[in-house]
């Protein structure tokens, strides 16, 4: 299986991430992709390639204007206010306020354009986002010569909504490949996200679409980030009723239980009939992962991989979360 990795992914490199009240060192950092990149070149899963050239306009098909302009900007204006720190929001349009002004001033922005503030902007924070973009965009061309392909992104897209980052991620790329692949003629596609947690940011994007299927295997947000989406009664709005499924589930779930919630997913993407497979792939379900409360094993990996392959869609793999050094490149490849 071929790769698409850029090494700019370094670019986004914040030092801080909000946990528990401290700053720490942040999990999704550039080593994530570092250690993955050398396992699949120590396996030989296939080669590797940096991004080509690509028109990136696509990422309106997704993304605000005004998001994306926001994201552009932020760190410049965050610097121009004099902060020392990297950009973390502190106040948020809740419930109480009206969640309708976007304000001027840049703390203000951010709290109207972040949904979880564990996530820094920092330097070339924005310039890695595209990164990934284009990573995901190059893969999406490629697949038409190959069965599966597997787009190495980082940072990852799933929790980035059509107007706001947060959980580590900025852009969407995998809805944005979604959306490459419906410019190019597809009618359908079927998004699986594996990632431990829900892919609130493509739900959104898609909810009220019958042309692109979300199904999520994850964590119960009641008890996992991003705790506000991801219930097993969101089935989809408007034109997208029943192209939504989720799957939550609870703390120590195994490979046993976790394989009956994919088989029933699966056999929902083969009623489908997609033109296309887009695997949101995280590997945060692992059973040492140390932000995640499932209990996959390294070997489990495999029979996902069988299991997906058996279905003999043209698949896109987009790397989500994953955040036990020490597995990660294992459990990816
Ligand atoms: N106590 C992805 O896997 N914080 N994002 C969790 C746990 C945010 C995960 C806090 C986790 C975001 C792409
Ligand atoms: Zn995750």
């Amino acid at each position: 299986m071929r790769t698409i990795y850029s090494k700019k992914h370094i670019l986004h490199n914040s030092l801080t991430e909000l946990s528990g009240g401290k700053l720490i060192k942040p999990l999704e950092s550039p080593d994530r992709i570092k250690i993955i990149l050398k396992e699949i070149s120590n396996r030989k899963l296939g080669p590797i390639s940096e991004p080509t050239k690509q028109n990136l306009d696509v990422i309106y098909k997704v993304h605000s204007k005004n998001y994306v302009k926001f994201l552009e900007t932020a760190w410049h204006e965050w610097i121009k206010e004099g902060f020392q720190g990297e950009a973390i929001p502190t106040v948020w349009p809740s419930r109480s306020m009206n969640s309708k002004i976007i304000p001027v001033n840049i703390e203000g922005k951010l709290g109207y354009y972040c949904l979880a503030n564990e996530t820094s902007i920092s330097k070339g924070t924005i310039e890695g986002a595209y990164e990934s973009v284009k990573v995901v965009l190059t893969a999406a061309d490629m697949l038409h010569k190959e069965k599966s392909i597997f787009a190495l992104c980082r940072p990852p897209g799933h929790h980035a909504s059509k107007d706001q980052y947060g959980g580590y991620c900025f852009f969407n790329n995998i809805a944005i490949a979604a959306e490459r692949f419906i410019e190019r003629g597809a009618k359908k596609i079927f998004i699986l996200d594996i990632d431990f947690h829900h892919g609130n940011g493509t739900q959104e994007i898609f909810y009220k679409r019958a042309d692109v299927f979300f199904a999520s295997l994850h964590g119960d947000p009641m008890h996992a980030f991003p705790h506000f989406l991801g219930h097993a009664d969101e089935r989809g709005a408007e034109d997208g009723v029943g192209f939504n499924l989720n799957n939550p589930m609870p703390s120590n779930t195994t490979y046993l239980k976790w394989k009956k919630s994919l088989k029933k997913v699966l056999s929902e993407a083969e009623n489908f009939k997609p033109d296309f497979l887009l695997v949101s792939l995280g590997v945060d379900t692992f059973e040492n992962d140390p932000i995640s409360f499932f209990k996959l094993k390294s070997d489990d990996y495999l029979d996902v991989g069988r299991i997906i392959s058996s279905l003999n869609f043209p698949t896109l793999f987009v790397m989500e979360g994953g955040y036990s050094m020490n597995e990660i490149g294992l459990n990816t490849v």
